[in-house]
């Protein structure tokens, strides 16, 4: 597994890989620098969104350096982050430093080199935010774990019923207008789930109706844009988006309604949160943040991703699935629960294949907390306390020197033993598939629900069709996706 080294006191501490030797590699000064202020970022942040793109922007300068670990500014830059210097991490081997939260500091960094306004979440400093050391992060995410684990029973059946129902109205739509779009759609049924099954609530029967969603996806937005592209005119769309932060004002009503929501409906986790030592309040905020940014959030980014990848696998893939999801359900008395779940080996496979190609969080950052060395696959690098970390995951997860034919969807890469053995690489959750989201470490809360509700999108999808048909665009927040043909299953 990738493990850090001990630190030896004095020395610079090493994060290396245990499987190649630390010692053998050469230290290399890490290459490329960051322009002239001002001048320098406003160049780099032009190249990442327009002139390169994200992955061409990072591509081009491996080349260019001949290292998978340089310097360079990270958008947004002026003027909305203070200081947008990074040492990149693009490989395999260097990525998993960011893990070690002896090594790192993940405070106020988890949307990168600017953090937004607390306005926009009830004036508090919310868990994702907090660096393990801060006395409120253990208690806040236990009473995560708490909240996730006390719904447990609700989440099948909630899923089953709300995704039920989205691919009823795919099915309509699609009759009416010879295609149907998946996002949309999905953000519905991802909203109704989750608050029917975190908090048993329904949202149409409270004053927020149908409009969650569009309430999310707008203060998203104002916490986001600087990151995000919307396909206006260029230098327009830098100027109003990536260069000054909306005014959390214009988003203070939408977030109220919200908060109501969660004043309303949150009562079981609150009471927990009074024996946690958590006021009442913080507890709303960070449960409204939980599910409506980190699990509304990924799902919205997820599931047009498993839908976009399984759909370009093709028919042959689809028959496989649909044959091993029933049998499996039959053989579990007709029944989707987590034990016939457990036996789809291909179908496991093919959700950690996605979360591997197309990491849904693709930007992870992290403060070097002293002196200390990153290792690539090729050289050691110094790095100096407070400098800024940053690791772009689909590097990391498609490193050719980890997976063989790493750019490729490869269905039943995770099955059987030397499959699951490569699970260790697969890092969407923050953290090593094998690992788990402790109260000292930083990995992703939600790891198993994420898991659990991308592997059941799978089941329902194939329980319902032997086989479908999509087309893909772009759009701010993942892929696009519109469904094109539905076959209803046959056998
Ligand atoms: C942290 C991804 C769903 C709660 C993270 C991080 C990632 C991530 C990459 C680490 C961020 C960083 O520190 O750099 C995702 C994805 C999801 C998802 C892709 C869905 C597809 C959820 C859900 C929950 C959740 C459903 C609900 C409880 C959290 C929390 C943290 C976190 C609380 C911060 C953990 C801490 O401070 O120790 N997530 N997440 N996430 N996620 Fe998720
Ligand atoms: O690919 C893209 O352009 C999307 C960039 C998203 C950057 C998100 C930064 C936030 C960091 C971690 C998020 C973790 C989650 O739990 C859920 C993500 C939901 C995003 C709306």
């Amino acid at each position: 597994p990738n493990r850090i080294a001990a630190s030896v006191s004095g020395k610079p501490v090493t994060a290396t890989p245990s499987s190649s030797s630390s010692s053998k590699l050469p230290l290399r000064k890490i290459p490329g620098d960051y322009g002239l202020p001002f001048i320098g970022p406003l160049r780099d942040r032009l190249n990442y969104f327009y002139f390169e793109g994200r992955d061409e922007f990072f591509k081009s300068r491996i080349q260019q350096h001949q290292s998978t670990v340089f310097r360079v500014n990270m958008p947004p830059g002026p003027f909305v982050a203070p200081d947008p210097r990074v040492v990149a991490l693009l490989d395999a081997a260097s990525f998993p430093v960011l893990f070690d939260t002896s090594l790192v500091e993940k405070r106020d960094l988890f949307t990168g080199t600017f953090m937004p306004s607390t306005n926009l979440t009830g004036g508090f400093r919310v868990l994702s935010y907090l660096d393990p050391s801060e006395p409120n992060h253990a208690p806040l995410k236990k009473l995560l774990f708490f909240l996730l684990s006390s719904r447990r029973h609700a989440i099948i059946p909630e899923f089953r019923r709300t995704f039920g129902s989205l691919f009823d109205t795919l099915e309509a739509e699609l009759a009416k207008k010879g295609k149907a779009d998946f996002g949309e759609a999905n953000d519905r049924a991802a909203f109704d789930f989750l608050a029917r099954s975190l908090l048993g609530k329904d949202p149409v029967e409270t004053k927020l109706g149908l409009e969650g969603p569009k309430l999310i996806t707008k203060w998203v937005l104002f916490q986001l844009g600087p990151l995000l592209t919307l396909g206006l005119p260029n230098y327009l769309e830098d100027f109003f988006l990536h260069s000054f932060r909306l005014p959390p004002a214009l988003v203070r009503g939408d977030y109220n309604r919200l908060a109501d929501f969660f004043w309303e409906s949150a009562g079981p986790a609150l009471d927990e949160a009074d024996r946690l030592g958590i006021s009442r309040e913080e507890a709303v905020h960070n449960i409204l943040f939980a599910t409506c940014f980190n699990a509304f959030g990924g799902m919205k980014i997820l599931f047009p991703s498993l839908i976009k990848w399984v759909g370009r696998a093709g028919a042959r893939l689809h028959g496989r699935l649909a044959n091993e999801i029933r049998s499996a359900v039959r053989a579990n008395g007709g029944e989707v629960s987590m034990r016939a779940m457990e036996s789809m080996p291909l179908m496991k496979s093919v959700v950690y294949e996605t979360l591997r190609i197309e990491p849904p969080v693709p930007l992870q950052h992290g403060r070097a907390k002293r002196n200390l060395v990153v290792e690539s696959h090729d050289a050691r690098f110094e790095v100096r306390a407070g400098e800024m970390l940053f690791g772009y995951q689909p590097f990391a997860t498609k490193d050719p020197r980890v997976f063989d034919r790493a750019e490729e969807f490869v269905a039943e890469r995770f099955v059987g033993d030397a499959g699951e053995a490569m699970l260790r690489h697969v890092l969407w959750s923050n953290g090593p598939e094998t690992e788990a989201p402790t109260t000292e470490n930083k990995q992703c809360a939600g790891k198993d629900f994420v898991v659990l509700v991308a592997r059941m999108l799978v089941v329902e999808l194939f329980l319902r069709y032997d086989s479908f048909e999509i087309e893909v665009g772009s759009s701010a927040l993942g892929s696009s996706v519109k469904m094109t043909s539905l076959k209803r299953a046959t056998f």
